[in-house]
């Protein structure tokens, strides 16, 4: 989607740090760093958030949050997998990610 910034970034055209890539989904440190470990796993593909998604993207972009946390090292210790969709939940870019965070306690409820 041209005016994307994930677009951007899945396609070279914008910066980030991208600690991981395959065919289908792209995954990069987020700009806010809210956690020592956050990051944002996204498919290469435009989908504007897990409303749209149909089950194999969300399935490889889960299986590949998973692995982004475990090959940081937090396997044993945990993290958290999460993606806010609509305005309710504070999505502010509308291309699908899930947030991958670690690194500290992560309080529950989210807020
Ligand atoms: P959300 O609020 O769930 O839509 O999260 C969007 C996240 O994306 C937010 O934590 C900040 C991050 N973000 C927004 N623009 C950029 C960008 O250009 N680069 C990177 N690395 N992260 C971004």
């Amino acid at each position: 989607m041209a005016d994307c910034i994930f677009c951007k970034i899945a396609a070279h055209e914008a910066p980030a740090t991208i600690v991981h890539e395959d065919e289908d989904v792209v995954a990069f440190e987020d700009l806010g760093h809210r956690a020592p470990l956050h990051v944002l796993v996204i498919p290469r593909r435009h989908v504007a958030s897990l409303a749209e998604a149909d089950a194999a993207t969300a399935g490889t972009v889960a299986a590949a949050a998973a692995r982004v946390a475990r090959e940081a090292g937090y396997a044993e210790r945990g993290y958290r997998v999460v993606t806010n969709v609509g305005p309710d939940a504070g999505q502010s870019v509308p291309h699908l990610h899930f947030h991958v965070l670690a690194g500290r306690p992560l309080g529950w409820p989210p807020g």
